[in-house]
């Protein structure tokens, strides 16, 4: 039996609930370029099927045919110009400390790094994001814990590629039953499971509604001492946090 090794964040809508930035990013870049493109919650949920803000930016053209101004000769180019605009507006939105970070986040990344464990993150969003996210939640000292960080630009495949979980578990130097990866989406516990990795998700409202039957546990949130998390789907052996006793409890009994 293998011994749990390491922890393993995606970031968007683990970490954080940042998916509402990204909507509110994504919408200012169009209003600033004078497009009447508009993202709302509902749109952005559907949109949330494609991983990556210009991948999804493209498909909102495909299934939309939305006005595109007749100047513009290369959509490929527009699209990245638009998503640079984009990444700009999201970094001011965490700035402002508009993306707090989940419940049990922080206290269960101190407790994985006290206990010697490795960190990891596996995101299809950009260096960027994880750096401004970072710098106003949990600060870039404790980015420095996480012996791989695994962005967007990493990856020549986005998830549900396994190609940034495979990326982490290269640079950790540890095989996918070694560690656990925490997730909030279908598309990211596909990812995972694909490099041989068992996942909990933490959902949101942006994801409620997905597939996590791939999942070894499926819950509102981490938890905190003051705030049990609640359980969706699976078996938490009577506990109400996500602590490292817990984790060590599901890894022995799912990676075998
Ligand atoms: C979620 C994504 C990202 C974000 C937007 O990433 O699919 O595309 O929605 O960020 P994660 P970008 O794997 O962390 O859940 O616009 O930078 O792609
Ligand atoms: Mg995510």
């Amino acid at each position: 039996m293998t011994k749990l090794q390491a922890l393993i964040f995606d970031v968007d809508g683990t970490l954080a609930d940042t998916e509402e930035a990204h909507r509110c990013a994504f919408n200012k870049s169009f209003e600033q370029a004078g497009l009447d493109w508009h993202w709302s919650v509902e749109l952005y949920t559907k949109l949330l099927g494609v991983t990556g803000g210009k991948e999804r930016i493209k498909y909102f053209i495909d299934i939309s045919n939305p006005t595109i101004p007749k100047e513009v000769e290369n959509i490929d180019q527009y699209i990245a110009k638009l998503h640079q605009e984009k990444t700009h507006y999201y970094k001011m939105l965490a700035h402002e400390g508009e993306i707090p970070l989940r419940p049990g986040v922080e206290r269960l990344i101190r407790q994985a790094h006290e206990q010697g464990y490795k960190l990891a993150i596996a995101t299809t969003t950009t260096a960027a994001n994880v750096d401004a996210l970072f710098a106003v939640t949990l600060g870039t000292e404790i980015l420095a814990w996480f012996d791989a960080v695994v962005t967007g630009e990493d990856v020549t495949r986005k998830k549900p590629d396994p190609e940034v979980y495979q990326i982490a578990l290269d640079r950790l130097g540890l095989t996918g039953r070694d560690c656990l990866a925490f997730e909030d989406s279908e598309l990211g516990v596909a990812a995972a499971k694909a490099a041989g990795i068992e996942t909990i998700v933490t959902q949101n409202n942006f994801t409620h509604h997905h597939d996590f039957s791939k999942a070894i546990l499926v819950l509102d949130h981490l938890g905190e001492p003051s705030q049990s998390f609640q359980i969706l789907k699976g078996n938490a052996n009577g506990h109400h946090i996500v602590d490292m006793e817990l984790l060590t409890k599901l890894h022995a009994k799912w990676s075998l």
